[in-house]
């Protein structure tokens, strides 16, 4: 502990934490929710580590009293989750689901009894599995499908929820979901990665656009409504000052963050990168309008921010990852708090709009003790000095609006299923009781503090 000063955030700054459908809601199969890419991926031996699934997960479906009681402990001031695409549309499109409606309207109902200021993040990755059997994001009509839905979703819910999300982190769903194959749908189709790209964001633009006409009209007392994307840029730098190394690094910071801001925010693709992935083999096919689509004035930009990365070059000339001496997450990502500022800085060359950290936090080994305490100290430590520089980045006039940790609840970890634990509540995933973790009653202190021990 220091005997600093705490260093204190602005009076109006948001803090709340974070999740995501399929992580935590289980009960899939259940009230007429459909099928998405992500129960057949986990559902498809080999995929997912040890097997395991969302089909259970938290059972936040029928336990959300319980967690949204654990949010308003913790004093947050907003909870940002997301909406099931395939709980609201089985198919994907067509006939709506009245039980996935009236969960969601019980759900941000609950939030609002308790005071909490419902953020919602519309595609975290749940894809209904019968879009995905019409090719998915590599199919232009998804973007149309997902605006419809997207379109649903003000309509019932815009008067209790001011802060919208259209995508979660499209460079992942791209990426690791079409050219990797780790995430869902699992497809390793490297000539996809622009039209899967360029699909997700013409969703995006096109859920703006309809946004704007509906117009939400939200309760007094809440803020006006606001729509906003939430991507996952990096810091980059070079390995070395050598030549290669700052290429490498250059083309790394195009393929992972210039390609999404720079059409999100100067209605255009970076050039060079485009020119890299078409000479590669990737196609795309726009048409005239796409990129003003693409381009829509914003209310604000989220930002998952963990780690930086640091390129240079392998021995046979191409990209490669390199992981700084020190310690790291679970995860395996290298903990380096200025990534904060320095993700600022980098978003705040493409937009001037509030910015928000939609997620930050960290997976470690948790372990319980006799009394089953979790003194998560590693997880505390990481979490302080990434949120004193984010305290620090509003110091330097950086319009940083709020902060939400990721996560609530230890959660389904994707590809590594149960084995990474990021929530600040463990959870006991045969008999699903929540237990605090030292990290949340810190945080509690935190958020009631507005500030951060220095
Ligand atoms: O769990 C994920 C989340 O769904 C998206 N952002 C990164 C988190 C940790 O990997």
């Amino acid at each position: 502990m220091s005997n600093q000063e705490p260093l204190r955030f602005p009076a109006d700054f948001l803090w709340g934490v974070a999740s995501s459908a399929y992580q935590i809601e289980g009960a899939w199969n259940q009230d007429g929710r459909g099928e998405s890419i992500w129960d057949r991926f986990a559902h498809t031996p080999g995929r997912v580590h040890r097997g395991d699934t969302g089909d259970r997960a938290c059972d936040h479906y029928h336990r959300y009293e319980e967690d949204l009681d654990s949010i308003a402990k913790l004093g947050v001031g907003s909870y940002r989750f997301s909406i099931a695409w395939p709980r609201l549309f089985p198919s994907g499109s067509g006939p709506i689901n009245p039980a996935g409606v009236e969960f969601y309207r019980r759900l941000i109902g609950g939030m609002r009894e308790r005071g909490i200021v419902p953020m919602a993040t519309l595609y975290h990755w749940d894809l209904p599995q019968a879009l995905q059997d019409q090719g998915g994001w590599a199919n232009r009509a998804t973007a149309f499908r997902f605006a419809e839905f997207a379109a649903a979703a003000f309509e019932l819910y815009g008067a209790d929820v001011p802060f919208w999300c259209t995508l979660n982190e499209p460079a992942i769903v791209a990426w690791l979901g079409h050219v990797l194959g780790l995430k869902a749908p699992g497809t390793r189709r490297f000539w996809q990665i622009l039209s899967v790209t360029h699909h997700l964001l013409l969703g995006h633009g096109l859920a703006v656009q309809l946004f704007r006409s509906i117009a939400p009209q939200t309760a007094p007392d809440l803020p006006r409504a606001a729509i906003g994307v939430v991507l996952n840029p990096q810091p980059v730098s070079p390995h070395t000052p050598r030549l290669p190394d700052i290429w490498a690094a250059n083309t790394w910071a195009g393929l992972w963050n210039r390609l999404y801001l720079e059409p999100i925010f100067r209605g255009r693709y970076p050039a060079d990168t485009l020119a890299l992935l078409r000479g590669l083999g990737a196609r795309l096919a726009t048409k005239p309008y796409d990129m003003a689509l693409i381009r829509q004035p914003l209310d604000f930009l989220g930002l998952n921010i963990y780690t930086r990365v640091v390129m240079g070059v392998s021995a046979r000339g191409g990209m490669r990852a390199v992981l700084p001496p020190g310690p790291k997450t679970a995860m395996g990502w290298e903990i380096h708090p200025q990534c904060i500022t320095d993700t600022l800085k980098l978003a705040s060359e493409y937009t001037d709009i509030p910015l928000y950290i939609a997620e930050n936090g960290a997976a470690f080994a948790d372990t319980l003790d006799e009394a089953g305490q979790i003194h998560d100290t590693a997880r505390v430590a990481y979490l302080r000095d990434h949120i004193a520089d984010a305290q620090r980045a509003t110091q330097q006039g950086i319009n940083l609006k709020g902060y939400f940790l990721w996560s609530l609840l230890d959660n389904f970890e994707w590809e590594d299923g149960y084995d990474k634990r990021f929530g600040i509540i463990h959870v006991d995933f045969a008999t699903l009781e929540r237990t605090w973790k030292q990290s949340a009653h810190w945080y509690q202190g935190v958020v009631a503090r507005n500030a951060v021990e220095g």
